[in-house]
């Protein structure tokens, strides 16, 4: 699947806000309503169960795709992700820590030597830095800290520094979107914000593991560009123009995509480097979404899109990738307010059995009605679980689980959905690496515990990377 495809932009918001209009109203799918799914599914069996159906979808990529950026589990191919021809093994990165907290550690050390071997980043192709930074620095340092490996910090070094030549050469410090490896020549000034702030984490990390303060200044520049720049009501834009240092267009879509993650890492740079200037930013941006972006209709919580200069309402779409605001909310302290979207969520996940990837609240209607095994919808349900032991939460992960294994689950390994509505709902042809990242970890999390996994100190990235909390 092609990079662009996979985060919504606004001119994609504004076409199915547009589709919507004449889209049909919600209807109960048949046979798609809450499964029955014990009140308190025994958190052991569930753990082994959640294990076993990693390691099917593992096997699969092992099988067909080793080393291969992404399989395809239903064709049995494979394709790259970031560059054309050219692999980094990308599933094997997203995997690490996730083998590592399962205590699967043979496939640990397959994985381990395979990167030691084959990756480089000295390649002649161009890659998008936000996905290069989430998906490959996070994901080698999420694998320095289960391992102890040094190739893998040294690696993660090595490819911070291919990718700086995006911030640096911006002059407002915000990141171009593109930038070639080799000759570090960049493109794209037009920009958003979750590729423009979603680098923190990792860079914060690579400074403070390297000793080299280069990359978290570059975010935190990155950061105030876009800051700087906010409306008299402290809200944001959407896309931002990091040559000229402006808005293309005055709609704030948060925390919908592609804003969603800006703010995930205002609150996760505060609690990983203790920076009181991330916690104001966090406080006085969120404290504005809430008063001019939350939305109530028959009983639900959502989000609607405004214009950032009056609050005016600009649409009222939403994406299944804003579902991890539930858990951003209740670890920022707005525990309630988190508590009642992830609710919203639930009752999405009861409707269709599987979120679908866009829905218009207003009319009741799906605008898009594919699966593409996202993660949020657990990330949060985690997030909560972690914050309070209420036990619906494991409820909704394990009823999120045995949809997935329902629906998305072929001899190959795991498979995206075109459309959740048909029965049996219509399938697609890729296990996207995120979902050796995130989905079953988060999974896996909820219902064991390991000491591999310090849960009083752990952090994770927007990409499910363990950053912190990790023992060996
Ligand atoms: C992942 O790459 C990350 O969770 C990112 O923040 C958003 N998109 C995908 C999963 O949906």
């Amino acid at each position: 699947m092609d990079a662009a495809v996979r985060r919504v932009t606004r001119k994609q918001f504004v076409s199915t806000l547009s589709a919507a209009l004449c889209a049909p109203v919600f209807r109960a799918v048949p046979g798609a309503g809450a499964q029955s799914i014990p009140a308190k599914p025994p958190p052991g069996r569930v753990a082994a169960e959640i294990r076993d159906e990693f390691l099917h979808g593992w096997r699969g990529y092992r099988r067909v795709a080793w080393g291969r950026d992404e399989v395809l589990p239903v064709s049995g191919g494979a394709h790259e992700f970031f560059v054309p021809g050219h692999s980094f093994g990308l599933s094997i990165i997203e995997a690490l820590d996730t083998l590592y907290v399962m205590g699967l550690d043979d496939e640990l050390t397959a994985a381990v030597s395979w990167l030691r071997d084959n990756l480089t980043f000295d390649v002649d192709g161009e890659v998008q830095v936000f996905e290069a930074i989430i998906r490959m620095v996070g994901g080698l340092l999420a694998g320095y800290a289960a391992t102890g490996e040094r190739f893998m910090l040294d690696r993660a070094k090595d490819l911070g520094d291919r990718l700086l030549p995006a911030f640096m050469k911006s002059p407002t410090g915000a990141p171009y979107r593109y930038v070639n490896l080799r000759s570090g020549a960049v493109r794209e000034a037009h920009s958003n914000l979750a590729e423009i702030a979603s680098n923190l984490l990792e860079f914060g990390e690579l400074s403070r593991l390297t000793g080299v303060a280069s990359y978290r200044a570059a975010s935190m520049k990155a950061y105030r560009a876009v800051i700087d720049r906010r409306s008299s009501l402290d809200l944001l834009g959407t896309d931002f123009d990091v040559e000229r240092g402006t808005w293309l267009g005055n709609v704030s879509v948060a925390p919908n995509p592609p804003a969603d993650s800006f703010y995930e890492y205002l609150w996760g740079g505060y609690r990983l480097f203790s920076d009181p200037q991330l916690l104001e930013w966090y406080r006085v941006l969120t404290k504005a979404m809430l008063a001019h972006q939350i939305d109530k209709v028959k009983g639900s919580l959502w989000f609607r899109q405004v214009d950032m200069r009056t609050g005016e309402p600009a649409g009222q779409v939403q994406s299944e990738l804003a579902a991890f605001y539930a858990g951003l909310l209740a670890k920022g302290g707005n525990r309630e307010t988190g508590a009642k979207y992830f609710q919203t969520w639930r009752g999405i996940s009861d409707r269709y059995a599987l979120i679908p990837e866009e829905i218009d609240y207003a009319t009741g209607s799906i605008t898009d009605g594919r699966h593409w095994l996202r993660p949020e919808y657990a990330n949060s349900a985690f997030d909560l679980w972690r914050l309070t032991h209420d036990e619906r939460y494991r409820q909704a992960a394990y009823a999120y689980f045995t949809a997935q294994r329902t629906h998305c689950r072929v001899s190959g390994g795991y498979t995206v959905i075109l459309d959740v509505r048909p029965r049996p709902m219509k399938r697609g042809d890729l296990t996207p690496g995120y979902w050796f990242a995130e989905n079953m970890k988060y999974l896996y999390l909820t219902f064991t515990q390991t000491p591999r996994f310090d849960d009083r100190t752990a952090y994770l990235s927007t990409e499910g990377k363990i950053l912190r909390g990790l023992v060996r």
